[in-house]
């Protein structure tokens, strides 16, 4: 097993926008993460992953990035930048940035050339095609954001590719003078002294050649349909990642994740092998894309422990050796993790500490984002109106006119998945906006901050914010909690999720119920326990040492022991 820093450090995630406002503009800034150092610090993490701070027009909120050399000027400036990286180093923090190369803004200089004449040496920069033969967009391709996947541009009449947003046109990867652009950007970032990227959707890059329409059956009632199958993890990506990792990576002691949506663990040993050379670990979506419906995250459905077992076990099983995990629950995109995984009501602080408790002792590198380790939760607005995520937005123009949805319906699914749960403004007291802004929140703050919050859990020695303290101080004592092989014992139990960690003669016990009743545990024969087994840490009081063979674990308790 070789040690590498980035297997066992944490990475603690910022969505700059809604950390620390130091100015009163309502918007999270660099000067709000510097002052908030000495809180990260604290903490015990070891690496941030800041999502991106460049130049943008904030379409999708500065994934639409029109200067990569340049701060977002409602974030600071690059001395600002600077000292942040200075800062976070001077207390052995490492700095990794998000890399949003798939696509740039449509108001990048490169686009901006590229739009204005097929003769222009930008043009191959993006996708462009002219009209099909009827005379509309190219294929039936889908937005990740709703409609098509194509705007026409009046001022040549061709089309441009925009997987995501119509201010998002995606980059031409087929093309060498591009790709030398993306690698010399790298450079300079890395010889700035940052630690590190977290790729954007970085397996859709290559596309298939033709760019094909998917079959017309598989459109929907909006008249167009998923044109994954021509994207997804392309017939060249991995080429690209290997000529990023000779020409870049591979000249830095760097951290790399790739955000491969829809990847598969056979293509996860392929992007993070360690001889691979390509990147040291992924975002997988199969267990965060549990319990969705007809049309996917907007009609959630009740998901079922063991099948989140068996996507873990086999994530778990199958890069052991051979590549290395990404271990997270929420970011960003995703709903709050103890609202989608665990309890946001009774059994808030028991759950959030039993998912915790899940997330660092598998095998990989754990990520928390802002506010996980509070337990904030999802925001209920009352109506569609409070949200400001387009990707919601353009949902709900989309059902206007489809009427696939009803508003109450599209409410109810934004409740549970909708990426604004994850980006109401950090909680750091009980003061007017918690805290976080003297200004006007550029989103709401959620209501529960009055009870949910840094300051109220630093005073409480039963806090989740103190678990995740006692957790990260364990990790740095216990390789077993990187390293340990995971083998899973109760599979078919639909409350207790319950498995061992081995490094060489260490194995630890893991017994986590992830349901509001009462579980019995009951130790298989084959778990060999010592006679004196060890507790490392737990969410609830645990009496003196109960044998390990029948343990009735209360509502989303979470134990560990030493067992051998
Ligand atoms: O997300 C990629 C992506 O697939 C998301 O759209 C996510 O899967 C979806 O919203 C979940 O429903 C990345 C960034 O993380 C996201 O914030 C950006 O909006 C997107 O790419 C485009 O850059
Ligand atoms: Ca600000």
């Amino acid at each position: 097993m070789e040690r590498k820093w980035w297997k066992e450090g944490v990475v603690y995630q910022i969505y700059p926008r809604s950390f620390y406002d130091t100015n009163g503009d309502g918007i999270g800034d660099l000067r709000g993460i510097i002052e908030k150092v000495p809180y990260l610090k604290e903490l015990g993490i070891d690496i941030i992953w800041l999502n991106p701070i460049y130049a943008s027009p904030n379409d999708d909120n500065g994934y639409d990035i029109s200067h990569y050399q340049e701060i977002l000027k409602e974030f600071g400036t690059m001395s600002d930048f600077e000292e942040l990286l200075e800062k976070l180093h001077e207390v052995g923090i490492k700095l990794v940035m998000d890399l949003v190369v798939n696509h740039s803004s449509d108001e990048h200089p490169w686009f901006v050339e590229s739009k204005k004449s097929k003769a222009s040496p930008y043009r191959d920069y993006y996708i462009w095609r002219g009209p099909s033969e009827e005379g509309k967009e190219p294929n039936n391709w889908r937005s990740f954001f709703s409609g098509s996947s194509w705007q026409l541009d009046e001022t040549t009449g061709d089309y441009y590719l925009h997987l995501f947003s119509k201010k998002q046109p995606d980059l031409n990867w087929e093309n060498k003078k591009l790709r030398e652009e993306i690698y010399r950007m790298m450079h300079w970032w890395f010889e700035k002294g940052i630690d590190g990227f977290r790729m954007d959707v970085i397996n859709l890059i290559s596309k298939v050649e033709g760019l094909p329409s998917a079959p017309k059956e598989e459109e929907g009632p909006d008249g167009y349909a998923w044109g994954g199958n021509y994207f997804v993890t392309g017939p060249k990506v991995h080429d690209y990642i290997k000529e990023m990792n000779r020409e870049v990576l591979s000249k830095y002691d760097v951290m790399t994740v790739g955000e491969t949506c829809d990847v598969t663990v056979e293509e996860g040993i392929l992007f993070t092998g360690e001889n691979r050379k390509e990147l040291n670990m992924v975002f997988q979506f199969e267990h965060v894309n549990i319990g969705q419906g007809r049309e996917g995250k907007w009609t959630p459905i009740p998901w079922k422990l063991t099948e989140l077992k068996r996507i873990m076990d086999k994530w778990q099983t199958a890069l052991h050796g051979k590549g290395w995990n990404s271990l997270y629950l929420n970011n960003h995109d995703q709903p709050r993790q103890v609202s989608k995984f665990g309890n946001d009501t009774v059994y808030r602080k028991e759950s959030a500490k039993m998912l915790a408790t899940y997330l660092h002792t598998l095998e990989g590198t754990p990520y928390i984002y802002q506010g996980e380790e509070i337990g904030m939760t999802n925001v209920y607005f009352e109506d569609l109106s409070h949200y400001k995520d387009l990707e919601i937005l353009n949902k709900w123009e989309e059902i206007k006119r489809t009427k696939s949805l009803t508003e109450e319906e599209l409410l109810s699914g934004v409740h549970v998945n909708g990426r604004d749960n994850a980006r109401t403004p950090m909680q750091w007291n009980a003061s007017l906006n918690a805290g976080f802004t003297t200004g006007v929140p550029w989103l709401e703050v959620n209501p529960n901050y009055t009870t949910i919050n840094v300051e109220e859990a630093s005073k409480d020695s039963n806090s989740i914010l103190n678990y995740y303290k006692q957790l990260l101080a364990l990790r740095k004592k216990h390789l077993i909690m990187a390293y340990g092989q995971y083998h899973l014992i109760l599979p078919e139990h639909e409350q207790i999720y319950a498995y061992t960690k081995t490094l060489e003669s260490e194995t630890w016990l893991v017994l986590l119920n992830f349901s509001g009743e009462e579980a019995l545990f009951q130790k298989p024969e084959e778990i060999e326990v010592v006679s004196s087994p060890q507790l490392i840490i737990a969410n609830y009081p645990v009496e003196q040492m109960p044998d390990l063979n029948t343990i009735a674990l209360k509502p989303y308790e979470a134990r560990v022991y030493k067992i051998s």
